[in-house]
């Protein structure tokens, strides 16, 4: 057997976290051979129901479980943590504007990367949920001046999922025929998913749609996926976002078998001209641990404007937060 790894989860009483903490637990993410320690952020009007949450996984008496550590202190939380998914963030409230938001959360990602800092493994593969996850992340990276910032992320993988599934209906296919999917820059609607380079059942996904389904069908639909769910759900994605996470932190830690995956990551030295102090969304492979920027693509101008846009909008919420980071 081997030797327990820490995971630590925030918002861990949240909806997102009653899907994602039990698959951590039955060893979808890090195998069926790797004990964890699971170390569960809350804030403290949240405890009590994280408490329930704590009750359920014992009574689900996983054999992976070695341990489980609630806390609403992240320094406790993030002790020694090997993994840390950061899920808990401030919703947008009524009246709220985008910029508030920002800040309201600016404030809990300061806090948690000093904590992470302080406290985590030297190691930690941090992945930030929360939205808006790739500007949360940028402000947790940079207030851990002692980690890699490679070891810092932002969950693209839902929205590169959802894409992979759109093109394997359109085509009549399956999604795991589905390669070379990129979705490029910020987790919002001006994400950019790009087909160029995609295949499914090896051939050009590009030679098997048309151009107008790919422009006014298909990146609108990825873009604006989480508003639909919301209006036919009446909540937001939970199961499918706990899904993407467990496959974002799974490829990472144990390989993507040369597979593209889309990952929002420190753009410091991007082959793309990006400006190099954001976190987005690149096309990624992980080997050993490690991720590594797919290199060498062409891009056209439709693509260079897309990726452009969306570009300014995280060089926006950077300019937000600035103060924080
Ligand atoms: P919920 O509101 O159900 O849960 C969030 C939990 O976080 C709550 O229990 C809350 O008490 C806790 N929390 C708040 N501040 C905290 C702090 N400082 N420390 C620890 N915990 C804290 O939201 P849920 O539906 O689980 O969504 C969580 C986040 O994921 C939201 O920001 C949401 O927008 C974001 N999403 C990101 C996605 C992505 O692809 N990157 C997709 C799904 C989702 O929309």
């Amino acid at each position: 057997m081997k030797t327990p790894v820490r995971v630590a989860i925030t918002g861990a009483a949240g909806q997102i976290s009653y899907s994602l903490i039990f698959r951590v637990a039955a060893g979808d993410m890090l195998g069926k051979d790797q004990p964890v320690i699971l170390q569960l952020l809350e804030i403290p009007p949240a405890m009590e129901a994280l408490q329930g949450v704590v009750m359920e996984l014992n009574d689900c008496a996983f054999p992976l479980v070695h341990g489980i550590i609630t806390s609403d202190d992240p320094n406790v939380a993030f002790k020694d943590a090997d993994f840390a998914l950061l899920v808990g963030s401030r919703p947008r409230g009524p009246g709220m504007e985008r910029s508030d938001l920002l800040k309201a959360n600016g404030a809990i990602f300061t806090v948690q990367g000093k904590a992470l800092n302080d406290n985590a493994s030297k190691d930690v593969k941090v992945l930030v949920v929360g939205n808006p996850a790739n500007t949360n992340c940028l402000i947790a990276m940079k207030n851990a001046p002692d980690l890699n910032p490679r070891n810092f992320t932002a969950m693209m993988r839902l929205d590169h999922n959802r894409s992979m599934s759109q093109i394997a209906t359109k085509t009549d296919s399956h999604s795991t025929k589905v390669e070379k999917m990129v979705v490029w820059g910020n987790h919002s609607a001006t994400q950019f998913p790009d087909i160029a380079n995609a295949t499914v059942d090896g051939a050009p996904v590009k030679d098997a749609v048309d151009n107008d389904w790919y422009v006014n069908e298909f990146i609108p639909t990825v873009q604006q996926r989480g508003a639909a769910i919301i209006k036919a759900r009446g909540a937001s994605s939970a199961a499918s976002a706990a899904s993407a996470a467990i496959d974002h932190m799974r490829d990472w830690a144990l390989g993507s078998d040369g597979r593209w995956v889309s990952m929002g990551v420190f753009s410091k030295g991007n082959s793309y001209s990006i400006d190099e102090d954001l976190i987005y969304a690149l096309p990624i492979t992980c080997e050993n641990g490690e991720w590594k920027e797919v290199t060498g693509l062409e891009i056209g101008e439709f693509q260079q404007k897309m990726m452009n846009a969306t570009e300014e909008e995280l060089k926006g919420e950077k300019e937000a937060v600035i103060d924080l980071i």
